[in-house]
């Protein structure tokens, strides 16, 4: 037996919810959990430099295998020296499987037992993705935590579309385990579907376990549903999931999702969400989401956030990063970018901290009143 590329040491549960304070264990570093992971689709956190992800607190970035296997494809990054050297990021990547972007960005798709066809979103060529290949993708991209190749149906398809689709994504799970080329090197994670239904996820999670994955994720969630819907989810499922396996919640990112999640026992999250409203004009801070763009803050010069000490808060002003981006300047997307990340990383360094101390619903019941949510 070799040793698994991925651990998780559970450290602590907090005293009055399921959260947990843990680390994931990977080939470049060990990190603490929860976690958030920015995203980095095609190899770069939109506009931000490595040097800046590690000086913010990131640890760990998502980048997808269906993105980087069109463009520039798996054997350039391979020849470069893996994704780690050809981006030049030295800690943690996870990379997804690249089953979630056939769906929702393919322009035609036909799933099948063996994969899925479909047509390239760029060139429109036809092209295959299967199990198998989405694996050796991943271990020619050498990231340290690999996904399964799932599939994530619509959280309101019928119950027995889903449950044949979980009963796939299953038999994908295992045939991907099965390809996998380094498992010593990189962590393979099955990731549990199964839409709304507590009893497919049951099934999901129980098939996927008995395959021994390093860790699990939960997907097919923050596609459409409520809230209340997606909490609900998680209070069933994150219980079926072994205690000592790092649990990730995928393509959830916003700061109330987060504490939720964090409360039901999820370890890991990514989401596009900060990177993308910031490029928008939207900044997340601690009273709330705050359109820099709009007209009330031309003459505003304080910080974005008053409580942040990011670079950007330490040195700019709402006026200025309005003007930029109203201007269209680069620099305004990069500032509000900067600054939404460094609010969520330090948002779960906080929960970290509240984990610790055994108060977590209090913190929760403190930052909701600020942000702006009813917590209860
Ligand atoms: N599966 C995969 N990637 C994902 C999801 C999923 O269900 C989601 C769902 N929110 C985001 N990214 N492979
Ligand atoms: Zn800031």
């Amino acid at each position: 037996m070799t040793e698994p590329a991925i651990k998780y040491r559970l450290i602590k549960k907090e005293k009055h919810t399921g959260a947990r304070l843990g680390e994931i264990i990977t080939p470049h570093g060990t990190f603490p959990t929860p976690m958030f992971m920015p995203v980095g689709t095609q190899a770069s956190v939109k506009s931000l430099a490595p040097e800046e992800l590690d000086e913010m607190g990131a640890n760990i970035i998502l980048s997808n295998t269906y993105h980087l296997w069109l463009r520039p494809g798996e054997k350039l990054v391979e020849e470069a020296g893996g994704l780690h050297q050809f981006m030049n990021w030295k800690k943690g990547i996870l990379t997804d499987s690249g089953g979630f972007q056939v769906f929702s960005l393919a322009k035609m798709r036909d799933i099948t037992e063996q994969g899925v066809h479909f047509k390239s979103h760029l060139s429109g060529e036809k092209l295959f993705l299967s199990p198998e290949k989405a694996i050796h993708i991943q271990n020619a991209l050498g990231s340290d935590i690999m996904m399964s190749f799932d599939e994530c149906p619509p959280f309101f398809e019928s119950y027995d579309y889903i449950k044949k689709s979980v009963e796939r994504t299953s038999r994908w799970a295992q045939r991907g385990l099965e390809a996998h080329l380094h498992a010593d090197r990189q962590g393979l994670f099955g990731i549990v579907q199964g839409g709304g239904h507590k009893d497919l996820r049951e099934l999901s999670a129980r098939q996927l376990v008995g395959m021994d994955f390093p860790g699990y994720s939960i997907g097919g969630l923050s596609v459409g549903e409520s809230k209340a819907e997606m909490n609900h989810v998680l209070d069933f499922t994150t219980p079926l999931l072994p205690e000592n396996k790092p649990r990730y919640l995928m393509g959830v990112g916003s700061a109330d999702a987060l504490i939720d999640g964090v409360i039901r026992g999820v370890d890991m999250f990514d989401c596009v969400l900060p990177t993308r409203i910031a490029r928008n004009g939207t900044c997340m801070t601690s009273s709330g989401r705050l359109v820099v763009k709009n007209a009330v803050y031309a003459h505003d010069f304080r910080p974005l956030d008053e409580k942040c000490d990011c670079y950007t808060c330490r040195n700019f002003t709402r006026a200025y990063i309005r003007h930029l981006i109203k201007a269209d300047e680069i620099f305004g997307l990069r500032l509000a970018s900067y600054h939404n990340l460094y609010f969520l990383l330090n948002l779960m360094k906080n929960v970290r901290q509240a984990i610790m101390d055994d108060n977590l619903l209090e913190f929760k019941e403190s930052f909701f009143e600020e942000y702006g949510f009813n917590a209860k």
